[in-house]
């Protein structure tokens, strides 16, 4: 992409209404515009990013063994009143009427009407297990949405439903959802830990959020600094073995880690002094196990290998994809703007034209355009008339994790600038050693 056919309306000014650094930076980076309370435009590069995290999500999700769907955002209320959620939920939820007065509602989360589907179209256990998930717009009319994305009202979300037959095979979901979920978080560069947690409205007795830790995170966590130390990297996890999946979860919730919610001193007494750590996190995910809760009332039943009617037992489990995005910033920025991760980046590299109009520089900007795209690389040239220094602030400011720098004085000894937008680092090389450099770190991502 060329930065003159492109709309990247960057800010100046520091906007006053934003209170931390991720949202702070989605508005001068242009990759939102807030609409109304807690309700975004995702603007091109912010789009881009929300992109690439769903992108993930959903590779991570399939190879879980997990099947995506698509459901509405708006739900009728009877679903609800089949649950009895439909008063319990509150003020949260925004109910709406429709012309023939039919109450509805935009959906803050999806439990019934996946159970829904279910109980119209699987009948036998020969037909699970079975998980089905989607990505799609939720609302919750929040108290107090802030914090840009991280707290909005209308917000996107991976919520995924397992159906099985036993008790047994739903904690291997769970257990399943646990190891997809590091894997989903590591892969985007960031580290979420599995902590013990309330279930809220969701209902049910097992549930874990997953932390990303931040000084701005909106909930306080202890934790036994052991924890912290894992790594899941790049195990090659067997998703259908419960033996497997059991092992990551005893591992990775092995160590004191929790929630305010389910905080307890008389355990927390028991973490040796020097490892207990008391801090902020972002909620960027939820697992639950709440067996037939909603199977029960709404009649999720399937005939099970004695002949006999059984409600299914399952679980929901939730990433919050557009928080992501947020909490990717938190965790990745410096004074000067973004650091991307390479995973999530919303381009691999910006190209820096630092004599705009000299045509060999020109031609030597174009040359590596070209070249990146032929190695499937996605660059982001600034052939703009800008100055070099305004160049290189817009590049810090977006965050791409590879600049490179292309210049007449360079070129006269062949060569242009490699820089890493995380270290400061640069390197000079030859123009194609640049791109093959690009493409080795790509490579792998
Ligand atoms: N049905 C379950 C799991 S599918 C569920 O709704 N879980 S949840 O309430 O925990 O939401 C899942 C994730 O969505 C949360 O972990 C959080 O990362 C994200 N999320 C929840 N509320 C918001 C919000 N107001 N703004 C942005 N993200 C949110």
């Amino acid at each position: 992409m060329r930065l003159t056919r492109y709309f990247l309306p960057v800010l100046k000014e520091t906007p006053a209404e934003a209170q931390i650094a991720s949202h702070r930076l989605m508005l001068r980076a242009g990759m939102i515009r807030q609409q109304a309370a807690g309700i975004y435009s995702w603007l091109p590069l912010g789009y881009k990013v929300l992109r690439n995290v769903e992108r993930i999500v959903h590779e991570e999700q399939q190879r879980a063994g997990h099947i995506p769907i698509l459901m509405p955002t708006i739900q009728p209320a009877d679903l609800w009143q089949e649950s009895g959620r439909y008063n319990a939920y509150g003020p949260e939820m925004l109910r709406i009427r429709d012309r023939h007065d039919r109450d509805m509602l935009f959906g803050p989360t999806n439990e019934e009407m996946v159970t829904d589907i279910f109980r119209a179209h699987v009948s036998s256990y020969k037909d699970l297990p079975l998980t089905l998930y989607h990505i799609q717009w939720k609302f919750r009319d929040e108290v107090r949405p802030r914090f840009g994305v991280m707290r909005g009202r209308e917000f996107l979300m991976k919520d995924g439903y397992n159906f099985d037959l036993t008790r047994e095979d739903a904690l291997h979901a769970y257990n399943r959802h646990l190891v997809s979920y590091l894997r989903t978080y590591e892969r985007m560069g960031l580290q979420a830990i599995p902590m013990r947690a309330d279930s809220g409205p969701i209902g049910g007795d097992d549930t874990h959020e997953f932390l990303v830790l931040a000084e701005t995170g909106e909930s306080e966590v202890f934790y036994d600094s052991e924890i912290a130390e894992l790594r899941f990297g790049n195990r090659d996890i067997d998703y259908d073995s419960h033996e497997e999946c059991a092992a990551v979860l005893a591992e990775f919730t092995s160590r004191y880690a929790r929630t305010d919610e389910t905080h307890d001193e008389a355990v927390w007494a028991e973490v040796p002094e020097d490892r207990r750590r008391v801090a902020r996190g972002i909620e960027v995910g939820q697992i639950f196990y709440f067996g037939t809760k909603y199977s029960e009332p709404m009649g999720a039943t399937v005939q099970g290998p004695d002949g006999s009617k059984v409600p299914v037992h399952m679980g929901s489990h939730g990433i919050g994809v557009s928080r992501l995005v947020g909490a990717l910033i938190e965790a990745n920025h410096d004074d000067k703007g973004i650091i991307w991760p390479e995973g999530v980046t919303p381009f691999h590299a910006g190209i820096v034209n630092l004599r705009q109009g000299d045509a060999a520089t020109d031609a030597a900007c174009e040359a590596l355009y070209a070249a990146m795209t032929a190695k499937g690389l996605e660059p982001l040239y600034d052939d703009t008339d800008d100055r070099a220094g305004a160049k290189f602030a817009t590049m810090d400011l977006i965050g791409l994790p590879w600049r490179v720098t292309v210049g007449p004085r360079g070129l006269e000894k062949g060569v242009v600038e490699l820089t890493s937008r995380r270290t400061g680092e640069s390197e000079e090389m030859s123009p194609e050693a640049a791109v093959d450099r690009l493409a080795q770190i790509y490579a792998g991502i």
